[in-house]
């Protein structure tokens, strides 16, 4: 890593481009205060940011020589306590993109370089006030679509994530030194580790890597979002369903089959999981080379997807297409009874019988139901558990891989002790074990990778 670059004095707008009220320049380096003094003039001049207290605002103008290009609200931010560790200045601007923009071009011209993408919080990163895996936390609770998902982010930023990570570490660090005692000293009086001692550790320490790595699922759904797809035959009120969970007339709703032609695509909250919901073109037999193209969209919408909601028309005899279809549905699926506003003739008793996943019935044109079959997404998901986002979890996939390599490591170093071997082979996978779980804090990690986490970030951040 370039540290030099580190030293550099950086600038960036913090804030979204576009109108609000206020837009934020931020800078941070050796020079901040500096830099940031030069473009700006205090209301008082008997107060500059150059003795300004750490954290204490100034109240003045931005100014291109005599010329006034804004009023703003300074704020100095002294190392070490900042969010770079270095100084910070804030320049709180109106939020329009003329007075930010020549804010920023004024600090530039002054000396300072224009940030990386999420290059402060790199910098927060390398001077080792968070770990990585906080670092990539931060950008987790900027891309937090539910509360929920945020509420994950914050505790993983909070480093609950990362406590756990150094308690695994730890424990194999002195499982480790045990080890290589016995091999060092054998012959010296000291207390050797035994072949069940070394069983016993890992045992422990793989039970608990396995019950966090059993939340990455549920932790993948909450960074990246629960696909569900609405499938069923044409003109059971597919689109109708979609509109219904959107509260809107999103998709097109005509008693035409076949109306629906392509993946129909929206974002909603569901009791706080982020799902993207497709409406999909109905499933059946045709030689219209349109429509068989949408139903094979709409098959590949059913094969991506997380969750799958079938949908019946219950005001008409069930048909040979609804039971195939109850037949291919996936574990995670769930059976919506649509139009029962209407008299049922579909028969029940034989949906009951083709499939043990859940079933909802709801009318998706009167809008009744709508909140069960809500309940039952988020049942689905959850498996019974709250998700009150009390438990750590792993969102991240980089995460969840590190502690799969970690835990087959692990494993490794079992059989070997199962198998006698010397305690040099269960040494070195318990030190690749060590490594994998360096990678999710970010020790020993190839900048290349690093530099691949960062690149995601926004600038400014
Ligand atoms: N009575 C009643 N009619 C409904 C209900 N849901 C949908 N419909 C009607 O059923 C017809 C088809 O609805 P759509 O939502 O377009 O059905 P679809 O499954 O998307 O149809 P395709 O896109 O053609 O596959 C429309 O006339 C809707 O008004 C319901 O709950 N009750
Ligand atoms: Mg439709």
């Amino acid at each position: 890593m370039d540290i030099a670059r580190f030293q550099d004095t950086i600038v960036a707008i913090s804030t979204p481009p576009g109108r609000s009220g206020i837009g934020i320049v931020r800078l941070s380096g050796p020079q901040a205060v500096e830099l940031a003094n030069r473009v700006f003039r205090p209301a008082n001049r008997s107060r500059s940011p150059l003795t300004q207290r750490s954290f204490a605002t100034c109240y003045g103008h931005v100014v291109d020589g005599e010329h006034i290009v804004d009023e703003v609200i300074l704020t100095v931010m002294r190392a070490p306590h900042t969010y770079t560790t270095q100084d910070v200045v804030e320049i709180n601007c109106h939020g329009g993109i003329v007075p930010l923009r020549r804010t920023l071009e004024l600090v530039i011209n002054s000396g300072a370089r224009l940030a990386d993408p999420g290059e402060f919080t790199k910098r927060a990163y390398y001077f080792g006030r968070i770990d990585l895996a906080q670092a990539e936390a931060v950008a987790d609770v900027i891309n937090a679509q539910t509360e929920q998902s945020q509420k994950a982010a914050i505790a993983q930023l909070a480093g609950r994530l990362s406590e756990a990570i150094n308690t695994f570490r730890e424990n194999i660090i002195s499982l480790l030194v045990r080890i290589e005692a016995s091999i060092d000293f054998t012959d010296q009086d000291i207390e050797m580790i035994t072949g069940a001692d070394i069983a016993k550790g890992i045992a422990g320490l793989r039970e608990e890597i396995g019950a966090l790595l059993a939340t990455a699922e549920h932790g993948r759904i909450l960074r990246e979002g629960l696909k569900v797809a609405i499938v069923g035959r044409p003109n059971v009120g597919k689109s109708s369903l979609l509109n219904a969970l959107l509260r809107t007339n999103r998709a097109i709703v005509t008693e035409v089959p076949g109306t629906t032609r392509d993946v129909i695509e929206d974002a909603l909250n569901i009791n706080g999981i982020p799902v993207t919901l497709a409406d999909t073109a109905g499933l059946c037999d045709t030689s219209n080379i349109v429509e068989a193209e949408g139903v094979n969209r709409s098959r590949q919408a059913m094969a991506e997807a997380d969750l799958v909601l079938l949908v019946i028309d219950t005001s008409e005899p069930l048909q040979e297409d609804d039971l195939k279809l109850l037949a291919q549905l996936p574990a995670c699926g769930i059976v919506v009874m649509n139009k029962e506003d209407l008299p049922t003739v579909a028969d029940s008793g034989k949906v009951a019988e083709a499939t043990s996943i859940p079933v909802v019935w709801v009318s998706a044109r009167e809008g009744t139901h709508i909140q069960d079959l809500e309940q039952a997404i988020s049942s689905a998901v959850w498996e019974g558990k709250t998700g009150d986002g009390e438990q750590t979890i792993i969102t991240n996939v980089r995460h969840k891989v590190a502690l799969q390599e970690a835990d087959a490591a692990l494993a490794r170093a079992t059989g070997a002790t199962a198998n006698g071997y010397s305690e040099e082979f269960i040494a070195a996978d318990l030190r690749e074990a060590l490594a994998s779980l360096d990678e999710i804090v970010g020790k020993c990690l190839p900048e290349e990778i690093i530099n691949r986490i960062f690149a995601e970030f926004c600038i400014g951040k």
